[in-house]
């Protein structure tokens, strides 16, 4: 089968079940062109064909071979097969099969509020306590299964290869999860608990090997603090003239260190962007700037010692 993943400029996939999903969407496209190639010419013919001018009276008996018949026949047994052979068994793999406790999954709260993505992690226990509801949130003293949770604000962070699952709910409005790199997308919904599953199998560093490109710092201040990749990630150290380190490797490009190294002459530097979390539904005024980071750790460990530090 033909790799779809990267046609027609979609995202970078780098979850397991996007390669499926990818391939259903390609097939979809490739039998709306097929018809757009065949019907688009047959109505401008049947148009110049039939005027007025050449028919001026009409035919009632129209066609009567019976071949426009089998034409619409397979169309509908394309169509049957993209919905029962692919759209089917992905939805149900998708919203049924939720990976088991001996996959060990990674499970995630998400609460969602004007403008923010608060990923809640269990802690050793296991256990989600309560959370309050203030802006932004906080864990309930009150409960103790909540004594070893952690939030974290508009990151999540995720390990290579573990299935993950998403719970999802929204303090205020209608927010949608979205994850165009996992080829997930769901709505969080006031009062309900959504559940999602996928699982990561590209690193964040792998992803920002991919999909690093050389970038040329605008020369207008005014620019460089509307430019699009100020979340950009710095693939490797830029020292200013003295020798002290501007951007290190890894480091988020802001708009001041974006100042600083153009200051220092540096008009082009290597960089990434990360995965994103996107709020996919129009959530209020402040609903551009919610947006969130997925970093994908390499091992069980590494993530281990990014959530220590969250730690207080
Ligand atoms: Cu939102």
């Amino acid at each position: 089968m033909f790799d779809f993943s990267n046609f027609g400029g979609m995202p970078l996939d780098a979850s397991a079940h996007g390669a499926p999903i990818d391939a259903m969407m390609g097939w979809v496209h490739v039998l709306m062109l097929a018809l757009f190639l065949f019907w688009a010419p047959f109505f401008l013919y049947t148009l110049y064909r039939f005027r007025a001018k050449k028919q001026p009276k009409a035919n009632y008996h129209g066609v009567t071979s019976k071949w426009s018949s089998y034409v619409e026949g397979a169309v509908v047994v394309a169509e049957a097969v993209l919905l029962v052979g692919f759209a089917f068994p992905i939805w149900a793999t998708i919203k049924n099969d939720f990976p088991t406790a001996d996959q060990n999954p990674l499970t995630i709260n998400l609460i969602t509020e004007q403008f923010a993505w608060n990923v809640v992690y269990p802690g050793g226990d296991g256990e989600f306590g309560r959370t309050t509801l203030t802006k932004p949130i906080q864990i309930d003293p009150s409960d103790p299964s909540g004594a070893d949770d952690i939030i974290v604000a508009d990151e999540m962070h995720l390990v290579k290869g573990r299935p993950t699952v998403v719970e999802i709910s929204s303090q205020d409005v209608i927010h949608s999860f979205a994850l165009p790199n996992m080829r997930v997308k769901q709505d969080a919904i006031p009062g309900l608990k959504i559940p999602v599953w996928f699982v990561p199998e590209m690193s964040t560093a792998e992803f920002r090997q991919q999909m690093q490109k050389t970038m040329t710092i605008d020369a207008d201040q005014q620019r460089r603090r509307q430019y699009p990749p100020y979340r950009w990630i710095a693939m490797q150290d830029y020292t200013g003239p003295d020798g002290t380190v501007i951007a290190a490797r890894n480091q988020r490009l802001s708009t001041r260190i974006l100042d600083r190294l153009f200051e220092a002459g540096i008009t082009e530097v290597l960089a990434a962007p990360d995965m994103e979390i996107s709020c996919a539904q129009l959530c209020g005024g402040g609903h551009y700037s919610m947006r969130g980071t997925i970093i994908v750790h390499e091992t069980q460990a590494e993530f281990d010692a990014k959530i220590q530090e969250y730690i207080f």
